[in-house]
């Protein structure tokens, strides 16, 4: 596999914080120059974007050009989905809205070849144009590749012992604007409350307790902060639309300073 695009897992056994950028706007072009700034992945959100799978296997390829792991939060947990993001060479996928054991072990039987899953053999137009040899993929994907199972439900939530404990599962990603919509009988979005933040900690408890990534999506430096100090260690940070705020906010701030 072609090395450093692949490099998650030993990225993550550091136990440093592992932080990116979260992509919501179609195009290579864009998806290379963020992959140049100083982050050590890039998502692409195909679940609330109009990115579709041919612009997302372009975009792909454009951040391993880089020498970056791609992460895919897909559309949905459908194995067909699931199968091709990988196949694009993608080094994470994160399957939205995944409630019970049956639905996680769906999704780890389409992301994961025998004998963790059923993933099917194929793609190598989507591996190959992602710059990784065929012969190398089958024998470390299983290990090398991570799939995700969104938490962010209260069906979810109570599920997340046994969630956490599928074999072959890798993390636990918690989606908490739908959580705390959740949480809150569709009241509101509170990505930093209390409640939001205890339901968070039973959620890194249980990856903790079953050897699984506790993943999130922050959004922000505070968001960011505050879920490490409750045990997670792989996170979304800004959106692309946050970075271009950010850089017009820095330039604003240079000219007035
Ligand atoms: C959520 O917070 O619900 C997500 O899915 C991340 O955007
Ligand atoms: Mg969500």
């Amino acid at each position: 596999m072609s090395g450093a695009a692949f490099a998650l897992r030993n990225r993550l056994a550091t136990g440093e914080p592992l932080v990116f950028p979260w992509v919501g706007t179609p195009g290579a072009q864009l998806a290379g120059q963020i992959a140049r700034l100083d982050f050590d992945a890039v998502a692409l959100d195909l679940q609330h974007s109009t990115i579709d799978m041919g612009e997302a296997a372009q975009m792909v390829a454009a951040i391993n050009a880089v020498g970056k792991p791609a992460i895919l939060r897909v559309r949905w947990n459908d194995p067909g989905i699931v199968n091709s993001a990988l196949d694009m060479g993608a080094a994470c996928v994160i399957a939205p809205m995944t409630n019970s054991v049956e639905q996680v072990k769906a999704l780890v039987k389409a992301a994961k070849y025998p004998p963790l899953g059923q993933r099917s053999w194929g793609g190598y137009t989507m591996l190959q144009s992602a710059g990784v040899a065929a012969g190398d993929y089958l024998k470390q994907a299983n290990h090398e590749t991570l799939v995700m199972a969104m938490i962010e439900t209260q069906e979810a939530l109570d599920h997340v012992d046994a969630i956490a404990a599928v074999p072959g599962l890798d993390g636990l990603f918690v989606g908490p604007s739908d959580l705390s919509i959740a949480l809150s009988n569709g009241a509101k979005i509170d990505r930093l409350g209390q409640g939001t933040l205890n339901a968070m900690k039973k959620v890194s408890a249980a990856a903790k307790a079953h050897g699984r990534v506790a993943a999130a999506f922050a959004g922000t430096a505070d968001g960011v902060k505050a879920y490490t100090e409750i045990g997670f260690t792989f996170m979304a940070g800004p959106t692309d639309t946050e970075l271009l705020r950010g850089g017009t906010d820095a330039f604003w701030g240079k000219m007035k300073g």
